[in-house]
């Protein structure tokens, strides 16, 4: 089957790819941070990897992205629905 996969939470560092994603939102820089070392990540694997290393690594890099998105948007969305927020409405 082809077609473009993201693998989410496939690991420990996942979970801290979801928080960098929530703190990015209050300091914007994690995310260049965050994305620089993840292509260089891919980058390496990809020169240096075999084909399938390449492309779990696709996966898991897309799915790092995910997650580290999923992370900003939760915590965009508890920002928007804490009751600080409904008080300036
Ligand atoms: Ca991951």
């Amino acid at each position: 089957m082809s077609g473009v996969r993201a693998i989410l939470f496939d690991d420990k560092r996942s979970y801290l790819h979801y928080l960098l994603g929530a703190i990015a939102l209050f300091c914007p820089k994690i995310t260049l941070l965050f994305a620089t070392y993840e292509i260089a990540e891919a980058l390496v694997l990809w020169k240096f990897g075999n084909r399938v290393e390449r492309r779990k690594d696709f996966s898991t890099t897309l799915g790092d992205f995910c997650e580290f998105a999923l992370g900003t948007f939760t915590a965009l969305l508890l920002i928007a629905l804490s009751p600080h927020t409904y008080g300036n409405l």
